[in-house]
């Protein structure tokens, strides 16, 4: 095994690799930007190093700055996460021709499975089903009208480099041809150097299945069944689940086999994901994503394997050391996205600091984050700010324990797409595991978005709403002669002047009375006009002012000591020291002048 990874990512996968480290005893290291100095993943690396320049999602995309870190830390490996330099063949041949360990399947693989046309002719050979088009890239419209004439409207167009959803022209009739031809050879350009497209026959609502694969350097490939990710809008996936509601065991069986025939024939190793649309009881492979994905998650609950700890000991050089029969799918697992979002603003980014961050827990909960209560939410990388994780013994316990997470769920600060969630969890759609890659788009009603963002959606704390903190006051009652504590908690009252009495401090409301603060904290004294007094007895620790300061309401004036406890001796209003009666180590008695302001 290794003894030291560097990952090259930021946010929960960062931390999600680096947990899987820990855990085989693997030391960690982070890479980071300017503005991810406090991040998640930063606070968990055993090491970290700044490679971030200005433009902070840039830095994690620079291959050299990667590899410098890498060397200067003397990690043995690097793992890519997902998105950044996942999927960047160049970068992995880079690693692989340096002295450190790459994590993930060879650059050769990922080249092999990369273009589409190449991958579908490479599945063809392998006997895995593919969507029925050409397995050339196409140039001319004569050619698409040819392949349209031969399998009917609507055909496809996509683009070579392709993926989620861009450089993808649905073309419904022959006069539709030229144009949406140019459009996919234009939009393949500008997004992936690479005009060239080719041509399936488009299938109007399928489901998006996509199977988990895990492959060895000892010619051994598993798959650990699929995950459904068919709930998407505009390509993003908001929330997968596995075992997937739409296949019965025959289907999931040949699915599962196809997809580890396809990697084999592709001589991949580590782990990866083979997408396929299904449709009519029929599967069709679309393409392999050579990374670890967001949702590798469900598959971990169902199956009891961790797939990121496999993906080191494969890039080791271990062996599977399971069977395929031994694999089995148990219970039912769903993944929601927490994106900082507005949903009811058509999925708008939100930033913002995260005031309340109180996740779900309990059975059958998995959080998957980096954030922590306080910190910001730049908008600089992409919104999603956690993942919730439900498993269950089955699909409809799965489905009560989610709501239950999510009403749990608490965020403050900014929108999160948790009423969304909620939302689809009582829809019936959804619930009846009846959607499609359509749902989202085309069939869900907006307004029923709107409506939920209302009933659940919280941006603002307590705090702010509730205008004021809370005042905690203890009484002893009696009540027909038995004995009672009671501590009774008000908002926004003003603290008690009494010596003795609990309360948080309090300063925007605190009356000018003299004030004592059992917590230890702070005594404010009144200003009494012009002198601050000493509100009980006790010795002076420090004073903080000197004569001719300009003050402000709240500043510490002096520290004192009384009870044990050090207390601050704040100022109740602003002004200039004019007198400073007190000097460290002194002993001072209740009522004593302190500190003289004009
Ligand atoms: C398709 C298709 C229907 N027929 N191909 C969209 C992303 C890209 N990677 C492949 N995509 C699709 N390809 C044929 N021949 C429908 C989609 C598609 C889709 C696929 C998976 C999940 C969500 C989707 C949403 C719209 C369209």
């Amino acid at each position: 095994m290794f003894s030291k990874v560097l990952v090259a990512n930021r946010g929960e996968i960062a931390v999600r690799v680096m947990r899987a480290c820990e855990e085989l005893g693997v030391r960690t290291v982070a890479v980071y930007s300017e503005a991810d100095k406090h991040a998640g993943h930063v606070r968990y690396a055993d090491e970290a190093y700044n490679i971030g320049p200005a433009r902070a999602a840039d830095s994690y995309l620079d291959h050299e700055a990667v590899l410098d870190a890498a060397r200067k830390a003397d990690a043995d490996a690097i793992h890519p996460g997902y998105g950044f330099l996942a999927e960047n063949a160049e970068f992995a041949r880079k690693v692989e021709e340096s002295s450190v360990k790459w994590i993930g399947p060879s650059a050769d693989a990922m080249e092999r499975l990369g273009e589409k046309t190449k991958a579908r002719a490479l599945m063809q050979r392998a006997d895995v089903p593919v969507v029925p088009g050409t397995t050339e890239p196409v140039e001319s419209a004569e050619e698409v009208k040819e392949i349209a004439d031969e399998y009917g409207y609507p055909v496809a167009i996509k683009a070579e480099g392709g993926g989620g959803g861009r450089g993808l022209k649905v073309v419904r009739s022959e006069d539709e041809v030229e144009e949406q031809l140019e459009t996919a050879q234009r939009e393949g350009e500008a997004y992936f150097g690479n005009a060239s497209v080719y041509v399936e026959k488009y299938l109007e609502a399928p489901r998006h299945i996509e199977v988990q694969i895990l492959a060895d350097e000892h010619g051994n490939v598993r798959h650990l069944g699929e995950r459904d990710c068919s709930l998407q809008r505009r390509h993003q996936k908001v929330i997968e689940e596995a075992p997937s509601p739409a296949l019965d065991a025959d289907l999931r069986e040949e699915i599962g086999e196809a997809a580890r025939r396809g990697v084999k024939e592709a001589g991949y190793t580590n782990a990866g994901t083979v997408e396929f649309l299904v449709e009519d009881g029929n599967f069709y492979f679309m393409e392999v994503n050579t990374r670890i994905q967001v949702e590798h998650t469900v598959t971990e609950e169902v199956t009891g394997l961790d797939i990121v700890k496999w993906q080191l000991r494969v890039a080791a050089g271990e062996e599977l050391d399971f069977e395929q029969d031994d694999v089995e799918i148990e219970g039912h697992a769903m993944e929601f996205r927490i994106n900082a979002e507005n949903a009811a603003n058509d999925f708008a980014p939100a930033t913002g600091t995260l005031e309340t961050y109180d996740p779900a827990g309990g059975i059958g909960v998995r959080i998957d984050d980096a954030v922590r209560q306080g910190d910001e939410i730049g908008g600089d990388y992409d919104s999603m700010i956690a993942k919730l994780i439900v498993a269950a013994s089955d699909r409809e316990e799965c489905l009560a324990r989610s709501e239950r997470a999510l009403a749990e769920f608490e965020i403050e600060g900014f929108h999160t797409i948790v009423p969304f969630h909620r939302l689809m969890l009582t829809d019936e759609t959804f619930r009846a595991g009846e959607h499609t890659t359509k749902y989202l788009d085309e069939e869900l009603d907006p307004e029923r978005i709107e409506r939920a963002v209302e009933k659940w959606g919280t941006v603002g704390t307590a705090a702010s709403e509730e205008d004021g903190e809370v005042t905690e006051r203890e009484f002893t009652v009696e009540v027909n002669g038995k004995r009672f504590e009671v501590s009774l908690e008000e908002r926004g009252a003003p603290a008690i002047p009494a010596a003795g009495g609990s309360g948080n401090s309090q300063r925007a409301s605190r009356p000018p009375q003299a004030t004592a603060d059992d917590g230890g904290e702070e005594v404010v004294v009144e200003g009494d006009g012009e002198t601050v007094t000493a509100e009980m007895q006790g010795t002076i620790l420090s004073v903080e002012v000197d004569e001719g300061d300009e003050i402000a309401a709240g500043d510490v004036l002096c520290v004192l000591e009384a009870m044990k406890m050090e207390n601050d001796v704040v100022s109740e209003r602003g002004g200039t020291v004019t007198q400073v009666l007190v000097s460290e180590g002194e002993s001072v008695d209740m009522g004593d002048p302190l500190v003289v302001l004009e």
